[in-house]
Protein backbone atom coordinates (compact mmCIF):
# COMPACT_ATOMS: atom_id res chain seq x y z
CA UNK A 1 0.00 0.00 0.00
CA UNK A 2 1.43 3.47 -0.56
CA UNK A 3 1.95 5.89 2.46
CA UNK A 4 0.23 8.63 0.43
CA UNK A 5 -3.10 10.04 1.90
CA UNK A 6 -5.93 9.39 -0.15
CA UNK A 7 -9.63 11.55 0.53
CA UNK A 8 -13.08 9.91 0.38
CA UNK A 9 -16.00 12.47 0.03
CA UNK A 10 -19.29 11.41 0.98
CA UNK A 11 -22.19 12.78 -1.31
CA UNK A 12 -24.82 14.20 0.41
CA UNK A 13 -24.74 16.93 2.56
CA UNK A 14 -20.79 17.14 1.67
CA UNK A 15 -20.90 17.58 -2.17
CA UNK A 16 -24.39 18.79 -2.80
CA UNK A 17 -27.32 19.29 -0.35
CA UNK A 18 -29.35 16.63 -1.94
CA UNK A 19 -30.31 16.20 2.15
CA UNK A 20 -33.16 18.88 1.84
CA UNK A 21 -34.54 16.49 -1.42
CA UNK A 22 -34.53 13.94 0.80
CA UNK A 23 -36.38 15.09 3.58
CA UNK A 24 -39.00 16.32 1.18
CA UNK A 25 -39.62 13.39 -0.58
CA UNK A 26 -39.81 11.34 2.96
CA UNK A 27 -41.87 13.88 4.57
CA UNK A 28 -44.24 13.47 1.24
CA UNK A 29 -43.95 9.69 1.56
CA UNK A 30 -45.42 10.07 5.33
CA UNK A 31 -48.36 11.67 3.90
CA UNK A 32 -49.44 8.06 3.21
CA UNK A 33 -49.91 7.48 6.29
CA UNK A 34 -50.37 10.27 8.07
CA UNK A 35 -47.03 10.77 9.49
CA UNK A 36 -44.75 14.24 9.58
CA UNK A 37 -41.06 13.45 9.47
CA UNK A 38 -39.41 16.23 12.12
CA UNK A 39 -35.86 17.59 11.11
CA UNK A 40 -34.43 16.05 14.00
CA UNK A 41 -35.96 12.62 12.55
CA UNK A 42 -34.50 13.33 9.47
CA UNK A 43 -30.80 14.46 11.19
CA UNK A 44 -31.55 10.46 11.85
CA UNK A 45 -31.77 9.50 8.35
CA UNK A 46 -28.62 11.20 6.78
CA UNK A 47 -26.23 8.82 5.38
CA UNK A 48 -28.09 5.90 6.57
CA UNK A 49 -29.44 3.38 3.27
CA UNK A 50 -32.88 4.06 2.11
CA UNK A 51 -34.38 0.58 3.14
CA UNK A 52 -33.13 1.29 6.57
CA UNK A 53 -34.00 4.76 6.60
CA UNK A 54 -37.98 3.65 5.51
CA UNK A 55 -37.42 0.98 8.37
CA UNK A 56 -36.90 3.90 10.65
CA UNK A 57 -39.74 5.96 9.75
CA UNK A 58 -42.37 3.28 9.97
CA UNK A 59 -41.07 2.44 13.34
CA UNK A 60 -41.40 5.84 14.48
CA UNK A 61 -45.29 6.01 12.67
CA UNK A 62 -45.76 2.65 14.29
CA UNK A 63 -47.15 1.33 11.26
CA UNK A 64 -46.41 -1.86 9.60
CA UNK A 65 -46.64 -2.81 5.91
CA UNK A 66 -45.88 -6.18 4.05
CA UNK A 67 -42.84 -6.44 2.28
CA UNK A 68 -44.68 -5.95 -1.37
CA UNK A 69 -45.68 -2.37 -0.03
CA UNK A 70 -42.65 -1.88 1.64
CA UNK A 71 -41.09 -1.78 -1.89
CA UNK A 72 -43.73 0.21 -3.25
CA UNK A 73 -42.84 2.91 -0.74
CA UNK A 74 -39.22 2.82 -1.57
CA UNK A 75 -39.58 2.92 -4.81
CA UNK A 76 -42.12 5.74 -4.87
CA UNK A 77 -40.10 7.85 -2.99
CA UNK A 78 -37.01 7.53 -4.76
CA UNK A 79 -39.13 8.21 -7.95
CA UNK A 80 -40.31 11.89 -5.62
CA UNK A 81 -36.59 12.30 -5.16
CA UNK A 82 -35.38 12.02 -8.40
CA UNK A 83 -37.97 14.82 -9.73
CA UNK A 84 -35.40 16.99 -7.49
CA UNK A 85 -32.34 15.33 -8.76
CA UNK A 86 -33.56 15.64 -12.57
CA UNK A 87 -33.39 19.93 -11.78
CA UNK A 88 -29.40 19.83 -10.73
CA UNK A 89 -26.67 21.54 -11.91
CA UNK A 90 -23.41 22.46 -11.04
CA UNK A 91 -24.55 25.32 -9.60
CA UNK A 92 -25.49 22.92 -6.90
CA UNK A 93 -22.43 21.89 -5.66
CA UNK A 94 -21.36 23.30 -2.38
CA UNK A 95 -19.02 26.45 -1.70
CA UNK A 96 -15.35 24.94 -1.29
CA UNK A 97 -16.47 21.78 -3.03
CA UNK A 98 -14.66 22.17 -6.14
CA UNK A 99 -11.90 23.93 -5.41
CA UNK A 100 -10.69 21.35 -2.53
CA UNK A 101 -11.42 18.86 -5.06
CA UNK A 102 -9.27 20.81 -8.41
CA UNK A 103 -6.51 21.07 -5.23
CA UNK A 104 -6.05 18.02 -4.33
CA UNK A 105 -5.92 16.34 -7.87
CA UNK A 106 -3.42 18.93 -8.96
CA UNK A 107 -1.26 17.86 -5.72
CA UNK A 108 -1.58 14.38 -7.32
CA UNK A 109 -3.57 12.72 -4.07
CA UNK A 110 -6.20 10.17 -5.09
CA UNK A 111 -10.01 10.77 -4.18
CA UNK A 112 -13.04 7.99 -4.07
CA UNK A 113 -16.45 8.92 -3.21
CA UNK A 114 -17.70 6.89 -0.53
CA UNK A 115 -21.92 7.28 -0.10
CA UNK A 116 -24.66 5.09 1.01
CA UNK A 117 -26.42 6.47 -1.69
CA UNK A 118 -27.39 3.72 -5.06
CA UNK A 119 -28.32 7.63 -6.85
CA UNK A 120 -24.66 8.70 -6.60
CA UNK A 121 -23.60 8.07 -10.09
CA UNK A 122 -26.23 9.82 -11.50
CA UNK A 123 -26.07 12.73 -9.24
CA UNK A 124 -22.53 13.24 -9.58
CA UNK A 125 -22.85 13.39 -13.70
CA UNK A 126 -25.65 15.85 -13.10
CA UNK A 127 -23.09 18.21 -11.36
CA UNK A 128 -20.47 17.61 -13.70
CA UNK A 129 -18.28 15.86 -11.07
CA UNK A 130 -18.19 12.33 -12.05
CA UNK A 131 -15.46 12.43 -13.92
CA UNK A 132 -13.03 13.43 -11.27
CA UNK A 133 -12.98 10.52 -8.99
CA UNK A 134 -10.46 7.95 -9.02
CA UNK A 135 -13.11 5.38 -7.53
CA UNK A 136 -16.90 5.36 -6.81
CA UNK A 137 -18.16 3.45 -3.88
CA UNK A 138 -22.15 3.86 -3.34
CA UNK A 139 -24.90 2.52 -2.27
CA UNK A 140 -24.60 -0.25 -4.99
CA UNK A 141 -21.66 -1.60 -3.85
CA UNK A 142 -21.81 -2.12 -0.45
CA UNK A 143 -23.85 -4.79 1.17
CA UNK A 144 -23.63 -3.01 5.11
CA UNK A 145 -24.65 0.51 5.09
CA UNK A 146 -22.95 3.56 7.20
CA UNK A 147 -22.36 3.49 10.04
CA UNK A 148 -20.69 0.19 9.15
CA UNK A 149 -17.30 1.22 7.77
CA UNK A 150 -17.28 -1.22 4.60
CA UNK A 151 -18.13 1.54 1.87
CA UNK A 152 -15.16 3.05 3.41
CA UNK A 153 -12.92 0.43 3.54
CA UNK A 154 -13.85 -0.55 -0.16
CA UNK A 155 -12.58 3.20 -1.12
CA UNK A 156 -9.05 2.60 0.57
CA UNK A 157 -8.54 -0.84 -1.01
CA UNK A 158 -9.54 0.46 -4.72
CA UNK A 159 -7.54 3.63 -3.57
CA UNK A 160 -4.99 1.38 -2.46
CA UNK A 161 -4.40 3.69 0.01
CA UNK A 162 -4.06 2.38 3.60
CA UNK A 163 -7.38 2.98 5.80
CA UNK A 164 -4.95 4.93 8.37
CA UNK A 165 -3.75 7.27 5.56
CA UNK A 166 -6.94 8.04 3.93
CA UNK A 167 -9.34 11.27 5.10
CA UNK A 168 -13.38 11.31 5.35
CA UNK A 169 -15.62 14.11 4.82
CA UNK A 170 -18.51 13.50 6.09
CA UNK A 171 -22.18 15.35 7.39
CA UNK A 172 -24.26 12.55 8.85
CA UNK A 173 -23.70 10.99 12.45
CA UNK A 174 -23.36 7.70 10.85
CA UNK A 175 -21.11 8.81 8.38
CA UNK A 176 -18.36 9.81 10.98
CA UNK A 177 -19.43 6.82 13.20
CA UNK A 178 -18.15 4.55 10.11
CA UNK A 179 -15.01 6.66 9.26
CA UNK A 180 -13.55 6.39 13.07
CA UNK A 181 -14.35 2.31 12.49
CA UNK A 182 -12.87 2.10 9.77
CA UNK A 183 -9.67 4.20 11.55
CA UNK A 184 -9.65 7.06 9.04
CA UNK A 185 -8.93 10.56 9.99
CA UNK A 186 -12.64 11.84 10.32
CA UNK A 187 -13.28 15.84 8.89
CA UNK A 188 -17.62 16.71 9.66
CA UNK A 189 -18.92 19.04 7.34
CA UNK A 190 -21.85 20.20 9.74
CA UNK A 191 -23.17 21.19 13.93
CA UNK A 192 -20.30 20.34 15.89
CA UNK A 193 -23.18 20.02 18.50
CA UNK A 194 -24.43 16.40 16.35
CA UNK A 195 -20.72 15.59 15.18
CA UNK A 196 -18.83 16.26 18.20
CA UNK A 197 -17.54 12.27 17.34
CA UNK A 198 -15.22 14.10 14.42
CA UNK A 199 -12.07 14.57 14.69
CA UNK A 200 -12.61 17.60 13.23
CA UNK A 201 -15.86 19.69 12.62
CA UNK A 202 -15.71 22.71 9.84
CA UNK A 203 -19.15 24.36 8.60
CA UNK A 204 -18.22 24.65 4.78
CA UNK A 205 -15.28 23.42 2.70
CA UNK A 206 -14.71 27.44 2.19
CA UNK A 207 -13.07 27.25 5.98
CA UNK A 208 -10.44 23.99 4.66
CA UNK A 209 -6.88 24.91 3.57
CA UNK A 210 -5.48 22.61 1.47
CA UNK A 211 -2.22 22.72 3.81
CA UNK A 212 -4.46 22.08 6.83
CA UNK A 213 -5.18 18.66 4.35
CA UNK A 214 -2.03 17.64 3.04
CA UNK A 215 -0.39 18.24 6.86
CA UNK A 216 -2.83 16.19 8.59
CA UNK A 217 -1.17 13.28 10.15
CA UNK A 218 -1.84 9.73 9.73
CA UNK A 219 -4.20 7.59 12.67
P1 LIG B 1 -30.59 6.68 -2.10
P2 LIG B 1 -24.67 9.80 1.54
C1 LIG B 1 -27.17 8.87 1.75
O1 LIG B 1 -26.14 9.44 1.00
C2 LIG B 1 -28.12 9.93 2.29
O2 LIG B 1 -27.47 10.73 3.24
C3 LIG B 1 -29.31 9.27 2.92
O3 LIG B 1 -30.21 10.25 3.39
C4 LIG B 1 -29.98 8.37 1.88
O4 LIG B 1 -31.09 7.68 2.45
C5 LIG B 1 -28.96 7.36 1.37
O5 LIG B 1 -27.86 8.05 0.81
C6 LIG B 1 -29.54 6.45 0.30
O6 LIG B 1 -29.81 7.21 -0.83
O7 LIG B 1 -32.03 6.54 -1.72
O8 LIG B 1 -30.32 7.75 -3.13
O9 LIG B 1 -29.97 5.35 -2.48
O10 LIG B 1 -24.86 10.89 2.54
O11 LIG B 1 -24.07 8.52 2.11
O12 LIG B 1 -23.99 10.28 0.28
MG1 LIG C 1 -24.10 12.52 3.70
Amino acid sequence: MKQQKGFIFDLDGVIVDTAKFHFLAWRKLGENFNFQLTEAQNEQLKGVSRVDSLNKILNWAGVEISQEEFDRFAWSKNENYLTYVAQMTPEDILPGVKSTIEKLKSGSYPIALGSASKNAPGILQKVGLFDQFDVIIDGNSVSKAKPDPEVFLQAANQLGVAPKDCIVFEDAHAGITAANSAGMTSIALGDPGILSHADYVFNTFTEITIDFLTQLQSK
